[in-house]
This record gives C-alpha cells, structure tokens and sequence, in this order.
C-alpha cells in the first residue's frame, strides 16, 4: 500500500514524504520507529467508499498508518509525524489500489494453497526444483518473501490432514483418522466447526475451489460449513477418482455404454452455502489434466478479485491437484520438466502460486494478505511409482526422510510449508518451530478475531508468535499421530 496525497500537500511534509520513502528504499540503518507520545487517529474519518482519510485535529499519522496498515516506513528518531507538518480536512490516499485494502486494515485477507502428497524434499527452497529437475522459480520467490517452515508436521493421509486443517483438532477426535472413500461410513459431523465456520463468523467471504475429502453427505459439505462457494471433484474422493471409468472400461467391471459409465462415474460439483450439490460434469482424464489450470486457478483469482472490488475481507481455500497421482498435466505444462509428468505438475503448481501473488500485487492487496502454501501430507510411495510417463515415478520425493504417506514415518507426516505477509512475516526467513497442520486454526483466530470453539477441545496452539519471528520455538512441545484407531507415534 502507499499513502499519496489526494490535495497538494504541504511543501515541508512532502520533502519529509520523501525522505522516509528514500531512507526505506535505501533500507537505511540505525532507524527506530517512532514511538513517541500519543498515537491518535479519529474513527470515522476514513470514507471506504474512496478510500481516503480526512485528517482531522489531533491525528498522528503513524497511527493512522497503523490503523489502516499501511507501511509508512521506519524514522529517524526524533522525527513525528504529526499534525503540524500536514493539514486538518486534508484528504490522504490510504490503499494503492482504491479503498478494498485500508478497509480490511484490521481484517487480514487469507490464501490457504494446500498441495496433494508433495513431500518434503520436492520443491527449490528445501533442495528440490531445479535440483531435482524441476524447477520451481515462483516458489523459490515466495521463500524469499516469506517464512519457510522446517518442522512442520501433518497426519499421514489426505482426509486425516485435511480434518485436522479445517477443525485444528486431531482428525480421530471427528471420526476421520483414515482416508474416506465412497461408501464408507466416515463423514464431516454437522457438529464440527471448521475454518469456513471461524471465517465466516469474522465476517469473510469464503471459498474452496478443489478437493474437501471430508464427506459427501449433506451435513458433511464445505458449504454447510462456513464456506460461501466451493467448486471442485466430488468431496468424498481424492484426484484419482479421475481414471475410474477407464478402469471400469479396462476390467469390464460394468457392461454398460460408455455415456452411461461417465454418467455412474464421478462427477465435477459446485454449491452455494445452504444450497444442493449440483452436478456440473464427468470428472474424466482430460478434465483432471486441466482443472488446475482452466478452472480452480481462474475460479480463485475471480474470488479474490470480487471479494476485493466489494471491500470484503476473503479467506480462499485453494486445495489443488499438484503432486496427487494421477499428475497429468494440463497441456501448456506437459514436457516441461526433466522428470516426467510428477515435475511438470509441480511446474504447473509453481506457475499457479506466482499467479495468485501476482494477483494479491494487481489488487493492491498484497501487504494485506496472508498466504499459506503447504502440503497435505508426504509423497505417495511405490504404488504410484508406475504411474509415471517415460519410466519416471509419479510421486513426490521426501527429501531426507524416510517414508511415505500412510505411514508414521518423517517422510510421511512432516513436508514443506511457507507463510508470506508481506510488513508482518519477515521475508526469507526460516523456523525449526514444530508447527503443527492444526495450529493455523487458533493461528488464524488469533489474526482474524475469529471465535475458537470453547466447548470441545482443540488440540491446535497459536502460533503467531512463529509466523512473526517473535518466537524461535512457538508453542508447541508435542505431537501424537494416529493411523486409524491407533495411536502410533509421538514427538
Ligand atoms: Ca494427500
């Protein structure tokens, strides 16, 4: 965000302007902020309808910076920004990008990007990418301009980590320790509370464009849970719900037409909050490869654009295919990497992240946004080995550990994450904190002013103190893993 003067400021204040935008250009040292005497702004000075600020008696512009979350920038000290160097009834510019940004200054927006069996050792920042012959150049940015995670911990499986996600509670406390399948009796409790339900209690718009996997049954779905709009494959499967028709064909498991097989087999849905599951389409091969691509990434980008345009605070979940076999990719990316399709996916990923961030900056909303981007869980083991073109396998590589998913292994259960924001999170920075999936449900509380539920326990801790670079170790001193009924591990 930048402050800029809608009137033609003071000629003394203007110079002064400048020389604190020099002085954090130049990232100057020995600079302090200034904390001297009362910071005051005045409530209801701010018009969100043209996003501007009309200074009134009394004002200290560093408050009002700090109101609206604006980076004035660090000064030398003995320096105020105070009234006398500007104008009562001047008007200031707060957001870059029109009023959306200074309106939501208390409400930070939030990305969640959660990739699919992506392990530990896959991605540039934690010496996969290039090295591995993929690379991943957005990515190695987003490191740069933010918090890399090096102890952070998952339940091994997709459903386990996603309901651990979405509640900040071991999985197991909701019946969802093991991977949900069709037909099974494990679904999402309308007695849940997920992180649909904490935004949304905030105030946010909220959506998910992706893969749920906590249950198709009515009470089950993100819609009923706090999310506005979700879009995706069906919410009790996983991506490789993609080729069950072709297997169907391959087996001759049902004599059937083939229309009649797409039309059985699994389908593309959407919803609404409070609203049916509606069917859109066969969820086929072709639109597997493509889906990332052509339509959660444009779907996300829309949301954020609409949310910003309408001045409302967004928490976008964007749980996309990256790393889940079957990895084929969509078409622009096929071929790209040196490693057979499992790369091109991660450089379609890659790509798709730096298409977020490079949204955030077209909005104006960057220095206002949390961004997470993380896997579920630790690369898929061998029985995704053959599934590869060229020879190559088609999962993910855990780097130094050992394991898979499924298992109570490191490979299995720790994996990568990043935290970016911009002015909050410092850039290029790295935390051995153990920081758990669940914890960004109390995290996020925290920043959000969102309501942690009180009657049930949660096993999530506030983390913020990590994400800031305030603590080395966060708050976490333990960690149980569960596969299924068993407990099987402990940290
Ligand atoms: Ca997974």
């Amino acid at each position: 965000m930048k402050l800029k003067f809608l009137n033609p400021a003071p000629l003394a204040w203007r110079r002064f302007v400048t020389a604190v935008a020099v002085l954090v250009c130049l990232g100057a040292g020995a600079v302090q902020a200034a904390d001297q005497g009362p910071r005051r702004y005045a409530e209801g000075a701010f018009d969100a309808a043209t996003g501007t600020y009309t200074v009134v008696k009394g004002d200290d512009l560093i408050a009002i910076a700090e109101r609206f979350g604006v980076a004035v920038g660090e000064m030398k000290e003995g320096n105020k920004l105070t009234l006398d160097k500007i104008e009562v009834g001047q008007k200031l510019v707060i957001a870059a990008a029109g009023a959306a940004g200074a309106a939501e200054g208390k409400k930070p927006n939030v990305v969640f990007i959660l990739a699919d069996n992506v392990g530990y050792g896959d991605l540039g920042p934690y010496g996969g990418g290039e090295l591995r012959g993929a690379p991943t150049p957005r990515i190695d940015q987003l490191a740069h301009e933010g918090l890399r995670l090096t102890q952070y911990l998952v339940e091994p499986g997709c459903t386990p980590s996603r309901a651990a996600l979405m509640t900040g509670q071991y999985s197991i406390r909701n019946g969802l320790s093991l991977i949900i399948v069709p037909g099974s009796p494990s679904t999402l409790s309308k007695d849940a509370v997920t992180m649909g339900e904490l935004f949304k209690g905030a105030g946010y718009a909220t959506a998910i464009f992706g893969k749920w996997h906590l249950g198709i049954e009515p009470q089950s779905l993100p819609t009923a849970h706090g999310f506005d709009e979700f879009y995706g494959i069906p919410p009790d499967i996983s991506w490789d719900s993609a080729t069950y028709v072709d297997t169907m064909i391959l087996t001759h498991s049902m004599n059937v037409p083939y229309d009649e097989l797409l039309a059985k087999g699994p389908q593309i849905v959407e919803a609404v909050a409070g609203g049916p599951l509606r069917t859109v389409k066969p969820y086929t091969r072709e639109v597997r490869a493509e889906i990332d691509t052509n339509e959660l990434l444009p779907k996300s980008i829309e949301f954020m654009k609409r949310q910003t345009a309408a001045g409302k605070p967004f928490f976008l979940y964007l749980p996309f295919s990256m790393g889940h076999f079957p990895n084929l990719p969509a078409k622009q990316f096929a071929g790209k990497s040196r490693i057979g399709q499992y790369g091109d996916k991660l450089m379609e990923g890659d790509h798709h992240v730096g298409q977020i961030l490079d949204t955030l900056k077209e909005l104006g909303i960057d220095d206002n946004t949390l961004v997470v981007f993380a896997s579920d869980n630790g690369p898929q083991g061998e029985t995704a080995r053959e599934m590869g073109n060229q020879g190559t396998p088609d999962m993910g590589n855990a780097g130094p550990f050992r394991g898979e998913l499924g298992e109570a292994t490191e490979g299995s259960i720790r994996t990568f994450c990043f935290v970016r924001w911009p002015g909050k999170v410092k850039p290029g920075t790295t935390s051995y904190a153990m920081f758990s999936i669940m914890d960004f449900f109390p995290t996020f509380a925290h920043l959000i002013g969102g309501k942690v539920p009180t009657d049930r326990p949660i096993d999530g801790v506030d983390q913020t103190d990590v994400l800031f670079g305030k603590s080395e170790t966060g708050n976490r001193d333990g960690l149980l893993t569960f596969i299924g009924a068993d407990m099987v591990a402990a940290r």
